[in-house]
C-alpha cells in the first residue's frame, strides 16, 4: 500500500491558487463582526448559514485557519445514520437526517446524499442483544431501524458471506435504510457558498491565537494571523482542537484528541449497495460514486494533534475487511489519510453557553459527527443567536459534567473507536 496524502497536494493547491473555495472567501476581514465563528468545517460554515437565513444575523465571519472543508469535514468516511441508542442522541441525529434529506435543493449544490442503507452486522448473542435494544428504541421513537436474518442481510448485500464457516459468521443485522453517504466536502462548499449569498465573510488562511476578553470577562474578540478582530458573540467549532481554543478563553472542556485514520481502494465497478459495518471485527466498508472502496480504521489510542495516525490500525482494518469480505483480498488501496476527533468522556457532543460571557461551544463529534453536520449547524445557530440550547439540544450542554449524569452513548461510533 502506497502511503500518500492528497492533503499535501491541496496544501500546494492552497498555496497556489489561493485556496478551495476562494471564490467564496474574503479576502480580507472587517474590523469586527457581531459574530464570529471559530473554523471552517461543515459545521462552523453550516451555523453560519443559518444565523443568516433563520435569524437574521448577516454580520458574521468564519475564520479557517486552513482552507475550509480541510478539517475532519473533508477526511471522513461520511456515514449518516441516527440509530444511536438514547434521546438526547436520536433528538439531535434525527432531526440532522431530516435536513440531509433536503440538503441539496436547501442549499442548491448537489451534497450527493445517497440513503443507500446502514447496515451494522451481527456476530454473536451480544450483538443480537445490542442491536435489537436499538431497533426497539429508535421504533419506539419514531426512527426506522429494523433486525434482519442472515438471508435478509444478504439479500440486501448479495456479497456478504453467511455460510457458518465464515471466519466471523454472521447471525443477523440491524438495517437503517434511510441511513447512507453523502459527498463530504460538497457540504462544506454548499454552506459556504449558500451563507456567502447572504452576507457571511468566510476568512481562510486566518488562525485564531488568542480570545480578547472584556472588563466583565466577556469576548471582544480574537487575535489571529491576520490581526486583530472583534466580536461581540464567538461560537468556537474547532474539531480536533476545542479544548486548545477554549483554553484560551480560560474554559477547560473535557476532551481529548486522538487521530482517526481512513482508506480508498482503486476504483471498482459498482458491487457494494450500502455501507457495511462491523462493530465486534472493526471494519467498516462502502462504496463510492466513483468506485472506489471507502474504508474506516480504528482511533489510535493515544491522544495527538498529528493528521496521521499508526500504520498498524489500518493494516488491523485491512486484515478484519479481507476476512469479512476475502473476495476483496486482491483490492489495491489507493490513498489513506487521518484526521483528529475530539472526544468526551460519554462519547456524546457537547453544544453549551460557557462560563464566559457571549462565548459559545460546539465540540466533542469524536468520530461521528459528519452525520451531525446539518443538524448540529442548524441548533449551534440557535444557540449563538438566542443565547440557549434549543430543545433538541438542552441533553448536550456542559451541565452534564457537573451533575454527572452523563449520556454514555457507548458505542457512538457503531465500531470499535
Ligand atoms: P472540521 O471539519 O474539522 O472543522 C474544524 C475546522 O477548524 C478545521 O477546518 C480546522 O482547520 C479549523 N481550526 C482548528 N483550529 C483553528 C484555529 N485556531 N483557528 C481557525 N481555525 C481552526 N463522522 C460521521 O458521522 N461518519 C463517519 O463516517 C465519520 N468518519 C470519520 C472518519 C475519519 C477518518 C475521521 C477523521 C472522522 C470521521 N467522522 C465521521 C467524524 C467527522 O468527520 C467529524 O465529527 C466532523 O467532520 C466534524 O466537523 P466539523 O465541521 O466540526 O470539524
Ligand atoms: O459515526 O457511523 C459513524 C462512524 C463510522 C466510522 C466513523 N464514524
Amino acid at each position: 500500500m502506497r502511503k500518500y496524502s492528497v492533503f499535501a497536494v491541496a496544501r500546494e493547491a492552497l498555496r497556489a491558487h489561493k485556496g478551495w473555495g476562494a471564490q467564496w472567501a474574503s479576502p480580507e476581514p472587517r474590523s469586527s463582526y457581531d459574530v464570529i465563528i471559530i473554523g471552517g468545517g461543515g459545521h462552523g460554515l453550516g451555523a453560519a448559514y443559518y444565523l443568516a437565513k433563520e435569524h437574521g444575523i448577516t454580520n458574521v465571519a468564519v475564520l479557517e485557519k486552513g482552507w475550509i472543508g480541510g478539517g475532519n469535514t473533508g477526511r471522513n468516511t461520511t456515514i449518516i445514520r441516527s440509530n444511536y441508542l438514547y434521546e438526547e442522541s436520536m433528538d439531535i441525529y434525527e432531526h440532522s437526517l431530516k435536513l440531509w434529506e433536503n440538503l441539496s435543493q436547501e442549499l442548491n449544490y448537489n451534497v450527493m446524499y445517497s440513503p443507500r442503507g446502514v447496515m451494522m452486522l451481527s456476530h454473536n448473542i451480544h450483538d443480537k442483544q445490542s442491536f435489537m435494544r436499538h431497533v426497539h428504541a429508535n421504533n419506539l421513537y419514531g426512527i426506522d431501524n429494523e433486525w434482519l436474518t442472515p438471508e435478509q442481510a444478504k439479500d440486501f448485500v448479495p456479497v456478504l458471506d453467511i455460510s457458518k464457516s465464515a471466519r466471523y459468521p454472521i447471525n443477523g443485522a440491524a438495517l437503517q435504510r434511510r441511513g447512507g453517504t453523502a459527498r463530504h466536502d460538497a457540504v462544506a462548499w454548499g454552506y459556504a457558498r449558500a451563507a456567502s449569498d447572504r452576507g457571511v465573510h468566510i476568512i481562510q488562511n486566518c488562525e485564531v491565537k488568542a480570545i480578547r476578553r472584556g472588563p466583565n470577562g466577556e469576548v471582544t474578540g480574537v487575535e489571529t494571523s491576520k490581526g486583530f478582530i472583534g466580536a461581540k458573540k464567538i461560537g468556537v467549532s474547532a474539531s480536533g482542537h476545542n479544548s486548545m481554543i477554549m483554553e484560551m478563553a480560560d474554559v477547560k472542556l473535557p476532551l481529548h484528541s486522538n487521530p482517526l485514520q481512513a482508506l480508498v481502494s482503486e476504483p471498482m465497478k459498482p458491487i457494494f449497495p450500502c455501507v457495511v459495518m462491523s462493530n465486534s471485527v472493526h471494519a467498516y466498508i462502502s462504496q463510492s460514486d466513483k468506485g472506489e472502496f471507502v474504508i474506516g480504521a480504528g482511533t489510535d489510542q493515544y491522544n495527538s494533534y498529528s493528521q496521521t495516525g499508526g500504520l498498524q490500525i489500518i493494516t488491523h482494518t485491512l486484515d478484519a475487511i479481507c476476512e469479512l469480505f476475502p473476495m476483496f483480498r486482491r483490492v489495491k488501496m489507493m490513498r489513506q489519510w487521518g484526521g483528529i476527533t475530539d472526544n468526551t468522556p460519554d462519547r456524546s457532543a457537547i453544544q453549551s453557553v460557557t462560563p464566559v460571557p457571549n462565548l459559545f461551544v460546539n465540540a466533542g463529534w469524536g468520530t461521528g459527527g459528519f452525520k451531525a453536520t446539518p443538524g448540529s449547524a442548524h441548533l449551534f445557530a440557535h444557540l449563538i443567536a438566542r443565547g440557549e440550547p434549543h430543545r433538541l439540544a438542552e441533553g448536550l450542554t456542559l451541565k452534564r459534567f457537573e451533575t454527572g449524569r452523563l449520556i454514555d452513548e457507548a458505542a457512538a461510533a457503531a465500531v470499535a473507536h
